[in-house]
């Protein structure tokens, strides 16, 4: 009898042993190591701002490292999350080429990987579970519709500068493509100028003073990767004794408040959509790869398109 009562109460502990572990484990917090790409742009701020938000209200503990816009200090950053055995590993590429090396690292420390944002172009896609963020080819298609439609009333040659992202980028590279796809459409429309400003205010101020000095007054539009570097070739383009948006046609990408701002003030023609507000969708993602679900390999961001007549009434509602 009393070796019966002592497996029973052996049982009891062993299954009350399993249930506190096991609450534990379902309470243990999740810690997350995120790798931003640095603070280059009002888009990148809130993309800052959104993750680290959604991160406290998801109660998930996040480490989070700024790199000043260098790879090297996102390989560091991500060698320290592996070294300090982190949950899950989420950052947004700086550009698309030479990740796989330390996402093989974080393979091998069995850490689960997540894409926000940019995206790499590692053949091996099981060096990461997920890739969250938006369709930039779309984003420039969108960009080439507007202008394809615009110039349909209009006679004449339409002669392009282009403000590109940061060299080697996914965003960078994508707006080009999905941008040149549509306006192959209407052979009136010609890149004249492309370089890049590395998607800052300063770099495309500094571009498009160049673009001025060497085509001037043959400049039709201006199709700036994103809104930063557009305001920064508006300010160019007002110190050359131009006007914005009457001289020069001005069509740009994030649709951040700066972006609405000068569309209210008449100097910028239309901002397409690129949501920054990744932080709820990763956070969570991250959840549900903590509780053993399968994420979709790609997971789209639904984006829109505004041009300056609405910007007055859609300002109010913006989030970012
Ligand atoms: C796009 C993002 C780009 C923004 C820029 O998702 O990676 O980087 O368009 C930002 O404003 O700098």
């Amino acid at each position: 009898m009393n070796k019966l009562r002592g497996v029973v109460i052996a049982a009891v502990a062993l299954f009350s042993i399993s249930l506190h572990s096991g609450a534990a484990l379902a309470q243990k917090k999740i810690v997350m190591g995120f790798s931003q790409i640095g603070a280059e742009s009002e888009w990148r701020t809130a993309n800052s701002e959104s993750i680290k938000s959604a991160a406290k209200e998801a109660g998930i503990e996040l480490k989070f490292s700024d790199a000043q816009q260098k790879q090297e200090n996102q390989i560091k950053a991500i060698r320290s999350f592996i070294a300090q055995k982190v949950d899950v590993i989420a950052f947004s590429p700086v550009v698309e080429s030479g990740w796989d090396t330390v996402l093989r690292e974080a393979k091998t420390a069995k850490i689960p990987v997540i894409l926000t944002d940019r995206a790499v172009d590692s053949k091996d896609t099981t060096l990461y579970t997920t890739f969250m963020g938006s369709d930039f080819v779309e984003e420039g298609r969108k960009a080439g519709r507007w202008l394809v439609e615009k110039v349909k009333s209009q006679p004449g040659d339409v002669n392009v500068v282009e403000l590109q992202g940061t060299v080697g980028s996914a965003p960078a590279i994508d707006r080009k493509k999905g941008f040149e796809e549509i306006i192959k459409a209407e052979p009136r429309i010609k890149i004249i100028r492309s370089q890049t400003g590395d998607f800052t205010r300063a770099k495309g101020k500094e571009v498009m003073e160049a673009f001025l000095k060497a085509e001037g007054k043959k400049i039709n539009v201006l199709y700036a990767h994103n809104d930063d570097m557009a305001i920064g070739a508006i300010q160019a383009i007002e110190e050359a004794g131009l006007k914005p948006s009457k001289d020069i046609t001005i069509i740009s990408i994030d649709a951040v408040k700066g972006a609405f701002e000068a569309m209210m003030a008449g100097k910028l023609d239309v901002s397409i959509e690129c949501s920054p507000l990744l932080g709820p969708q990763l956070m969570s993602a991250a959840k549900d790869l903590m509780a053993g679900k399968t994420l979709p390999r790609r997971i789209v961001t639904e984006e829109s398109i505004f041009p300056k007549e609405v910007a007055a009434k859609e300002f109010p509602k913006r989030k970012y």
